[in-house]
């Protein structure tokens, strides 16, 4: 987890209802709706119908639910009659026509557009999966890259292209364009590891043509012995001598889902599926068996954008300062999760649906799962020699609730988890694996390696560039209720003068509320400062603050200049943690590129 960015609210606090309508696998239009719930794809076709209407020769770029404000889902779950207070469905739309991004609102109660903004900013819309597989077809009858391809000895059936988003440099007015970059397959499945290197495509994606080419140097090839990831090619890497291990749950899960709502545990919470981001979780709660009753602990968290900036300036890398999510679509780019690989045998799959291009939803299957874990840790446990007689021992097994989503993004594969445990821990954990993303060089050996070279020497003729991965989640905690207050509780050195004890120092801790966003702006990992979300306005029993704690697992900073171009795009980067009023409309992927 690179940077984490959190949003106090300011509403009041409501119980949690114990019952939700819709049921899971339903996409019967009839059915009621929970809020938050993601558009159904009856619901994405009424979209595509409407927005066609008025506009015939759209293309989509991202369709999702356009949320309620927060005040009307707080208001409709503390309602007794849910039915009549659902707030009217809508969804949010980026689309592009006659070469300007829409930011379009439709209302699928009036069944009509209501709203229609044209946005005029740098950024474009996510490019669809349509736009990369016209682009990355252009050079196989591109006479000039047949030229490059034959002049290197390379047979053209077994190239393959991808395509990469360019960054901005800062240009008053941009084309949409991508960038090409070509593989060579032959004899290898990981064809990333066989760049052409030393050739570059620029295509407009407006025109869907190729405006921009360059064949600067002819690099060779890396060799495809040794590339070839898979299990049964690379027998001798991996020990297939385990025997196998299960999850086994005689009884069945311990967790229920009920329409988009999943309870586990003390654990309440709604889970959506969203094109840009994978999961919503939204509404998660814990329920106190003392107090009998539901008390709140976040509103909705999700991931808001990932950066990916390498650090390789060669002509044809520099550009390579990818936001995954704003420009790929990390939902979209979700895959199939397979059953007893991506997820133990206890793990329960739900499915996904995103807008293609036309409008038309497509279903991801299996694009969720949620399975009980167990990995045979310890929860707590005491034993008690003190006591006259026996030795007193407990025990008790960390059982967590874990969610998971995979999104692959070209070469890269992320594993999202969002964990829940007894504890009242959310516990989110992004995993990268896959393959790398790899330059190909003239170099066989590092010792011959003279100038700058931005990376590492992976094998022969294979470079690893420098990069990042940041990943940004939007989290909206609502800590037993409103309002919430950060407390920044800072661990001070003490040194004890007035003789009080033979010690001669100690710490305490002096904490600070922040009152405005500029206190709110947080380095992590610089100095013993913990950082807490509190309810000021709640206090335990004997008088403290309720709240939680935000805890960083390795903090990751950036390290690119304030004025640099990337840095400047993906500005969330120069805080770890940034704290700002609940604003619907300043939410990320309410634009059209961030
Ligand atoms: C839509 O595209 C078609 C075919 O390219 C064209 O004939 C038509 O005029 C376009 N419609 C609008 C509203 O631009
Ligand atoms: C393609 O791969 C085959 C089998 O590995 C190899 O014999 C051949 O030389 C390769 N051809 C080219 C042009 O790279
Ligand atoms: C912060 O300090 C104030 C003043 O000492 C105290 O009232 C408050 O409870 C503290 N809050 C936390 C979260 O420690
Ligand atoms: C919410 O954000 C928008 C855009 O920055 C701004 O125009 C509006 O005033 C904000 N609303 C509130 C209540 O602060
Ligand atoms: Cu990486």
């Amino acid at each position: 987890m690179g940077t984490q960015s959190m949003d106090p609210r300011k509403l009041n606090s409501t119980p949690i209802p114990f019952f939700l309508l819709c049921s899971l696998l339903s996409l019967a239009a009839s059915h009621e709706h929970h809020p938050l719930d993601p558009l159904t794809p009856l619901e994405q076709i009424q979209v595509q119908t409407i927005v066609k209407n008025s506009y015939p020769n759209v293309t989509f770029h991202y369709v999702g639910l356009d949320e309620p404000e927060k005040a009307a889902v707080l208001s409709w779950l503390s309602s007794s009659d849910h039915s009549n207070q659902i707030p009217d469905r809508r969804a949010f739309v980026i689309a592009r026509d006659h070469s300007e991004s829409h930011e379009i609102v439709v209302s699928l109660a009036e069944k009509r557009v209501v709203s229609d903004n044209v946005y005029d900013g740098y950024g474009y819309p996510v490019i669809t999966f349509e736009e990369q597989r016209a682009a990355t077809q252009l050079p196989l009858t591109y006479a000039p890259f047949l030229a490059s391809i034959a002049k290197r000895g390379l047979m053209l059936d077994q190239v393959f292209c991808g395509s990469f988003t360019v960054g901005w440099y800062g240009d008053q007015e941009s084309r949409r364009v991508v960038r090409l970059m070509c593989y060579y397959i032959n004899g290898t499945i990981n064809f990333y590891m066989r760049p052409i290197e030393g050739i570059t495509f620029i295509v407009d994606l407006e025109e869907m043509k190729i405006i921009g080419y360059r064949d600067r140097v002819i690099v060779p090839v890396p060799k495809a012995d040794g590339t070839d990831y898979r299990e049964s090619v690379q027998k001798s890497t991996f020990d297939n001598r385990l025997k196998s291990i299960t999850m086994l749950q005689p009884d069945g899960p311990s967790f229920t889902i009920e329409g988009h709502t999943v309870r586990w545990a003390n654990w309440e919470f709604h889970l959506a599926f969203n094109m840009r981001s994978g999961p919503i979780i939204s509404l998660a709660s814990i329920y106190d068996h003392e107090e009998n009753k539901h008390r709140r602990v976040m509103y909705r968290g999700f991931i808001s954008e990932l950066f990916v900036p390498y650090m390789d300036l060669t002509e044809e890398w520099y550009y390579r300062t990818f936001l995954d999510a704003g420009e790929f679509g990390f939902g979209q780019s979700a895959v199939p999760l397979q059953p007893l690989r991506d997820c133990p045998e206890n793990a329960v799959f739900l499915d996904g649906y995103f807008a293609t291009q036309d409008g038309t939803p497509a279903k991801i299957s299996n694009v969720f799962c949620l399975f009980e874990r167990y990995a045979g840790d310890i929860m707590w446990r005491h034993t008690e020699g003190a006591l006259p007689g026996d030795l007193v021992t407990e025990v008790r097994q960390d059982v967590s609730l874990v969610l998971r989503m995979v999104s692959t993004v070209a070469n890269y594969d992320y594993v999202i988890d969002w964990e829940f445990k007894q504890t009242g821990t959310i516990k989110v954990t992004a995993g990268l694996t896959g393959l790398l993303a790899v330059r190909g060089s003239f170099y066989t050996h590092k010792d011959q390696i003279m100038e700058e070279e931005y990376g590492t020497l992976l094998a022969e003729n294979i470079l690893g560039p420098n990069h990042d991965h940041f990943i940004s989640f939007h989290l909206d905690l609502d800590i037993d209720g409103e309002p919430n207050s950060l407390v920044k509780a800072k661990l001070q050195r003490a040194r004890v003068t007035d003789g009080r004890s033979r010690r001669k120092s100690y710490w305490k801790v002096a904490n600070e509320t922040a009152k405005r966003e500029s206190d709110a702006k947080i380095h992590l990992g610089s100095g013993a400062t913990e950082i807490l979300v509190t309810n000021p306005n709640k206090k335990t029993k004997v008088g403290n603050d309720i709240g939680y704690r935000l805890i960083p697992r390795t903090v990751a900073s950036r390290l690119l200049a304030n004025d640099d171009y990337p840095q400047r795009r993906a500005a969330f980067t120069k805080y770890n943690v940034w704290v700002t009023p609940y604003n619907k409309s300043e939410k990320m992927g309410r634009r059209a590129l961030c």
